[in-house]
């Protein structure tokens, strides 16, 4: 077990996310719920995973599953009680698994208090906790868009005001220059840590810092002063463990975020690489595999010795990568466990997303069964366009966030042993073939794989330790890097098509030994998504 009392513990972890709506529920609601995770303390530590993040299970409306809270300090009754929370915040961190809540910093719900005050009036307090622009109906201030749809202006005709919402108009902006927001929110984060919360999940951290009137919604000034005031504030421990969801940022901005003086933040979530494929948010090419391979060596050598890589292929707002960079057919289990080894021998601490260790698959639904509003929104606004449903559907399939929301498939009977009730969405129908119980009883299922990546990754220093140097930067069908210390050398490669491609092996590799592979042996030409990893003591 890892020695938590260091500082940079979480440097040599590994984190598992759990979706709390879909991850199992107990109490016949068909929702997940928090003694439904309590229950399954013992399948992570079997994983062998060291903490969890968990997605938000604060009072919230649920416009956006818990991204707009309207109390911070209260557990929705959809998913227990303050009684649960501390039964699970005492369960998991008697058996070393720090839990990391998620923390929505940016905006509230417009049900909380505070924004039901702020609109009553111009003179109210909270009035100044959100951000207000005088204008008249038709006339909003500028043309920013939400995330969701729509504008980010919404008005209240009460005021003769406009909000600033950069999601959906159920989630207005905080004001962050307000100091006195500031307090409260740090006051707030005191309660979780005291509680025995080993550190948070920082949504959409990247446009806290904002100047609307300039248009811009990320990255402005202020970001990194706030940064700082929130470490200080209320991040005291060095142990506390916090990672910035930022979409938005490059290299050189993560270097500040993520630096090593520990001043910011311990990482941060960075999406270069999910970009690649996509475009226009709803669009999708054929992966570049030579510009993921490019991207990945420029966050390996851009944070080395400055500051430090999450490590993730899946989260609740992407698609499920077996499907989306793997083949979810016929090589589901060879390119599943292929995709996991490419992202877990790097730098960096990696994050599992709950089903990705069963390479769980994404969803094809009619329009009506979907709960997203984002993937609401987008089908309206393109029937709007003029668009058919036939021509909308294949970009929901292919990007829509509940592909990786459906229920956690943990057996093959009813409801998929995720609840003994219809589920607040489908289970994705291939749950009798993927599953957790059969996944346990198959020493070669996608679940064991990663359990090994994860058991690697605490033996051998050099994952944590090691230079990162990618070979064959041009070849566009495999991705193959090493990883050095002066101790020792790791070798990855990777086939990343369904076709048998040349060997790759350095010379240093030669008769080195194989720590992992997804067939049964590793020699030869490599196999379709083939994966090997070779170590050799220096
Ligand atoms: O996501 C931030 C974010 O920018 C996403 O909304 C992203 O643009 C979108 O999901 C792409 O499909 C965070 C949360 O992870 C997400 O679930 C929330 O909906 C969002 O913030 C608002 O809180
Ligand atoms: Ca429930």
């Amino acid at each position: 077990m890892l020695d938590k009392t260091k500082r940079d513990w979480w440097k040599s972890a590994v984190f598992y996310q759990i979706y709390p709506k879909s991850f199992q529920d107990t109490n016949g609601d068909g929702v997940g719920d928090l003694r439904g995770i309590i229950g399954r303390l013992d399948y992570l530590e079997k994983l062998g995973v060291d903490g969890i993040w968990l997605s938000p299970v604060y009072a919230s409306p649920h416009k956006d599953n818990g991204y707009d809270i309207s109390d911070y300090r209260a557990i929705h009754p959809l998913f227990g009680t303050m009684a649960d929370m501390d039964e699970l915040l005492a369960e998991a961190n008697r058996r070393g698994l720090t839990i990391i809540m998620d923390l929505v910093l940016n905006h509230s719900s417009d049900q909380h208090p505070w924004f039901l005050e702020a609109k009553s009036g111009r003179d109210n307090p909270y009035h100044d906790y959100y951000i207000w622009r005088d204008g008249t109906p038709d006339c909003p201030p500028n043309d920013m868009k939400a995330v969701f749809g729509g504008s980010a202006w919404t008005y209240v005709p009460e005021l003769g005001q406009y909000y600033f919402n950069q999601f959906s108009p159920w989630q207005p902006d905080l004001n962050w220059e307000n100091p006195t927001l500031r307090r409260e929110l740090y006051d707030m984060i005191r309660f979780w840590v005291d509680k025995g919360v080993g550190g948070f999940r920082l949504d959409a951290i990247d446009k806290l810092g904002k100047d609307p009137d300039r248009g811009a919604s990320g990255n402005c000034p202020r970001l990194h002063e706030y940064m700082r005031e929130l470490r200080r504030e209320a991040f005291r421990e060095d142990t506390l463990v916090t990672v910035g969801e930022a979409w938005g940022t490059g290299v050189e901005e993560a270097k500040q975020y993520a630096n090593s003086d520990g001043s910011e933040l311990s990482m941060i979530f960075q999406f270069e690489h999910t970009f690649l494929d996509q475009v226009d948010k709803w669009g999708k090419i054929p992966l570049p595999l030579v510009k993921l391979k490019r991207c990945y060596e420029q966050w390996q050598h851009g944070l080395a010795g400055r500051g430090w890589n999450s490590l993730f292929l899946n989260n609740h707002d992407l698609p499920r990568i077996v499907s989306r960079w793997g083949d979810d057919g016929t090589y589901r289990m060879e390119s599943a466990k292929m995709l996991a080894m490419m992202c877990h021998g790097m730098q960096g601490t990696p994050y599992i997303y709950q089903g990705e260790e069963l390479g769980m698959t994404n969803i094809r639904l009619s329009i009506e069964a979907y709960d997203d509003l984002e993937i609401k929104n987008h089908f309206q606004e393109e029937l709007a366009k003029g668009r058919t449903p036939e021509e909308i559907m294949p970009s929901i399939y292919t990007w829509g966030r509940d592909n990786a929301r459906t229920p956690m498939q943990w057996t093959g009977g009813d409801w998929a042993g995720f609840s003994t009730v219809k589920p607040w969405l489908p289970v994705n129908p291939n749950y009798m073939e993927i599953n957790v119980e059969s996944a346990l009883a198959d020493p070669d299922s996608v679940f064991y794989f990663y359990q090994k990546l994860i058991a690697l990754r605490k033996r051998y220093p050099v994952f944590r330790d090691g230079s990162f140097t990618l070979l064959d930067p041009e070849d566009g069908s495999c991705c193959a890097y090493t990883r050095d210390t002066a101790g020792e050398h790791l070798l990855i490669v990777c086939n990343f098509t369904a076709e048998e491609q040349p060997e790759i092996c350095p010379e240093a590799f030669r008769g080195a030994e194989v720590l992992l592979c997804n067939y049964r042996d590793a020699a030869g030409p490599l196999r379709p998504y083939e994966a090997r990893m070779l170590y050799q003591k220096a």
